[in-house]
């Protein structure tokens, strides 16, 4: 399994630098503030998060507290709490809806989400409403395959919201704990296609009232900022409740997660780490500040 502190590489790389300056020096100079601002953005920091940073970088060391817990703190803040995630806790059936752009790891994340509730000793199915080209249906279905893991997959062409319904009516029968339904990828700017997402909902939720319980946008560090852009036409089709990163482990402008909350107000739930099973892992806001910062005892 792939670890948040090599992931983050280079994100770290971009600023990393210019806050060890800082630190070290423990007195933040206008010039030293400047580079680290111009860092920041480069990582795809938001620009209030990163004025509120400076702000606070430079009160603190009039206070003469220190810099390198004064970041942290204001980094984390940033990210907010949630309740972790627990497989275990789940109403039968939970259903998780994933929702995104093309290619933004969808599918992946469906696989390692069903691999995840296998190893908390959940039963899941995987929903595959990918019907819009024929390999999205079947690269579920591998998956599933070679997690052993319950699917119904929808044929070509044919009607998402109904395999979405299929699925729920599945788990119902089977007994399966969770449901986790991967649709096609999609351009958020594209409307008759966002308006497809609930058509998938409404068969969900007829088959199984309250379902789907979680509808989780599934974005691509590698797009830094416009991930988040992306989101925001999402969340105005279908109401979002958790973000899921993927791709991290590439990306250089993860910088961009600090400010989703503030944008989205839904929590960042897992993040994608690389391309196995095994390579998801819950966000952790302050293992991934850490991270960031270069703190050591990241892992
Ligand atoms: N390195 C890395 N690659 C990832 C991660 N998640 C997904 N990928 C890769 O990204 C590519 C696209 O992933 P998919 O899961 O097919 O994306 P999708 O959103 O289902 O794509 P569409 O169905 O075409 O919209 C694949 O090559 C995945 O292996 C990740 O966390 N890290
Ligand atoms: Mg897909």
């Amino acid at each position: 399994m792939a670890s948040w502190f090599s992931s983050l590489r280079k994100t770290r790389e971009r600023f990393a630098g210019a806050l060890q300056s800082l630190f070290s020096s423990g007195r933040p100079d206008p010039e030293s503030l400047d580079e680290l601002a111009d860092m920041l953005i480069m990582a795809d920091v938001p620009m209030p998060l990163v004025q509120n940073l400076l702000r606070e970088l430079e009160q603190a060391a009039s206070r003469k507290e220190p810099l390198l817990a004064t970041a942290q703190r204001i980094l984390v803040n940033a990210l907010g709490q949630h309740t972790p995630w627990n497989w275990a806790e789940l109403p039968k059936p939970t259903a998780i809806l994933l929702v995104g752009i093309n290619g933004s790891g969808k599918t992946t994340t469906a696989a390692k989400l069903a691999h995840m509730a296998q190893q908390a000793h959940r039963r899941p199915l995987l929903g595959a409403a990918d019907t819009f080209r024929a390999a999205g249906s079947h690269q579920l279905k591998l998956w599933a395959d070679r997690l052993g893991c319950d699917a119904v997959v929808g044929a070509t062409g044919g009607d998402a919201a109904a395999v979405a319904y299929d699925a729920m009516d599945a788990a119902i029968a089977r007994g399966c704990d969770v449901v986790i339904v991967d649709t096609a990828g999609r351009m958020h700017t594209k409307e008759p296609l966002m308006r497809e997402l609930q058509k998938v909902r409404d068969a969900m939720n007829k088959r199984s009232p309250g379902a789907p319980q979680h509808t989780w946008v599934v974005l691509d560090a590698m797009l830094g900022q416009n991930a988040v852009i992306q989101a925001r036409q999402f969340h105005a089709m279908t109401p979002l409740t958790g973000v899921v990163v993927t791709k991290l482990d590439g990306s250089s402008k993860a910088g961009f997660l600090l400010g989703v909350r503030q944008e989205l107000q839904v929590p960042i739930l897992f993040a994608g780490l690389g391309e196995s099973a095994d390579d998801l892992v819950p966000f952790d806001a302050s293992t991934f500040v850490r991270a960031l910062l270069d703190v050591e005892d990241a892992s």
